[in-house]
C-alpha cells in the first residue's frame, strides 16, 4: 500500500498544471470531456444515528438540530424520485442514518427501490453496513449501486469515527460487489488530515480491485455542534488536485464532485471538471444540507458547454 500512497503523493506534489494536464490527458481516453452525470439524494431516514462519525450532523449524539425522523413513506420517495427525473436526474440515491440496516428495516427500502427502478432511473442506497444476504436481496429488487464510503485514509480513520472500523467498511464493500452490485466509494477531504493522508485514501480507493465505478469525493460541510466544525478549511486548489489524483488513478470511474459545493465558487467547481470530474449531486438538497439549486447547476453546466450523460 505504501507505495501506492507514495506514487498518489508525487502526483499531488505535482506542479498544478502538469497535474492537471495529466489528469485532462486521462479523462479524455476514457470518457467524453464535457460530459457530467447527475445523481440526486434523498434522506430516505433522517437522524438519530448511533455511530459516531465526527463530521455528520444525523449522529444522534451530537447537538446539531437534525430531529430523529421515521422512514419516509414510499408515495413521498416517489414523489422526489419523479421530480428529480423531471429535473433531469438519472440517479436517485436513498439514504438512511443507520449503522446498518436492521432486517425489518430492509422491506421498506426494497419497495422503493422497486418502484424508483420502475419510473426508469437508475437506482443507488446507503444504508450503512449491510448483513450476510441484504446486499442479495436488494439487488434482486432491482438497486444499481450501493454507496459505502472509506471516508479517509486508514490511518487517519481512527481520529474521526470510533463506532465501526476500516475493516467493517472493506468487508461491506466485499458483500455489496459479490452481489453484483456496482460500488460507489469514496470519501471525505477537509477534515484536518495531511495530503499525505488525502494520497493515502486515494490510493485505498484505486486499491478495491475492481475499481468502484463511481467515486464520490465529498469537501466536508461544517456543520455546528458536530465535533470537525471549526476545522480549518481546505485550500480549494487542493481539493482541485485530489480530483485530479483520483481521476488519474481511477481511470474508468464517475469522479462525482460531491458534497461542499454548495460553498464552492463556480471557477473552483470548473476547475474540478478540468481535473475530470465528471459527476455531480443535483437537486436542492443533500441529505440534511445545502447544495446548489437545480437552476443554478443547469445553468453553470450550460455556461461550461457541458451535457449530461
Ligand atoms: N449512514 C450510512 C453510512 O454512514 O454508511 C449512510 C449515509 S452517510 C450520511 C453517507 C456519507 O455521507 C458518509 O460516509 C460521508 O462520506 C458523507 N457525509 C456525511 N456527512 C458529511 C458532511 N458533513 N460533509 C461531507 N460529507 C458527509
Ligand atoms: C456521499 O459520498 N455523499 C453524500 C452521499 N454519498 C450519501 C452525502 C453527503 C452528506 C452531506 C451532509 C448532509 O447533507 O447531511
Ligand atoms: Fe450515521 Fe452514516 Fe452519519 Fe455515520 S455518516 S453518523 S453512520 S448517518
Amino acid at each position: 500500500m505504501h507505495n501506492k500512497t507514495d506514487a498518489v503523493e508525487a502526483l499531488l506534489n505535482l506542479p498544478f498544471n502538469d497535474l492537471l494536464y495529466r489528469a485532462q490527458c486521462v479523462h479524455r481516453e476514457h470518457f467524453d470531456a464535457n460530459s457530467v452525470q447527475l445523481s440526486t439524494l434523498l434522506s430516505i431516514k433522517t437522524g438519530g444515528c448511533p455511530e459516531d462519525c465526527g463530521y455528520c450532523p444525523q449522529a444522534a449524539r451530537f447537538h446539531t438540530g437534525v430531529e430523529n425522523e421515521d422512514v419516509l413513506p414510499l408515495a413521498t420517495v416517489l414523489e422526489a424520485a419523479r421530480a428529480a427525473q423531471a429535473n433531469g436526474a438519472t440517479r436517485f440515491c436513498m439514504g438512511a442514518a443507520w449503522r446498518g440496516p436492521k432486517e425489518k428495516d430492509l422491506a421498506p427500502v426494497l419497495e422503493m427501490v422497486r418502484a424508483v427502478r420502475a419510473l426508469g432511473l437508475e437506482t443507488c442506497a446507503t444504508l450503512g453496513m449491510l448483513r450476510a444476504g441484504q446486499a442479495e436481496q436488494l439487488q434482486q429488487a432491482g438497486l444499481d449501486y450501493y454507496n459505502h464510503n472509506l471516508d479517509t485514509a486508514p490511518e487517519f480513520y481512527g481520529a474521526i469515527i470510533s463506532t465501526r472500523d476500516y475493516e467493517d467498511r472493506l468487508d461491506t464493500l466485499e458483500k455489496v460487489r459479490h452481489a453484483g452490485l456496482h460500488v460507489c466509494c469514496g470519501g471525505i477531504v477537509g477534515m484536518g488530515e495531511s495530503r499525505r493522508e488525502r494520497a493515502a485514501l486515494i490510493a485505498q480507493l484505486a486499491s478495491l480491485d475492481p475499481q468502484p465505478e463511481s467515486v464520490p469525493i465529498n469537501n466536508l460541510v461544517q456543520v455546528e455542534g458536530t465535533p470537525l466544525y471549526g476545522t480549518e478549511a481546505l485550500d480549494p486548489l487542493e481539493f482541485v488536485r485530489t480530483i485530479a489524483a483520483a481521476r488519474i488513478t481511477l481511470p474508468h470511474s464517475r469522479i462525482r464532485l460531491s458534497a461542499g459545493r454548495e460553498q464552492m465558487p463556480e471557477a473552483v467547481q470548473a476547475l474540478c471538471f478540468l481535473a475530470g470530474a465528471n459527476s455531480i449531486f443535483y437537486g436542492d438538497k443533500l441529505l440534511t444540507t445545502g447544495n446548489p439549486e437545480t437552476q443554478r447547476d443547469r445553468a453553470l453546466l450550460e455556461k461550461l458547454g457541458m451535457c449530461t450523460a
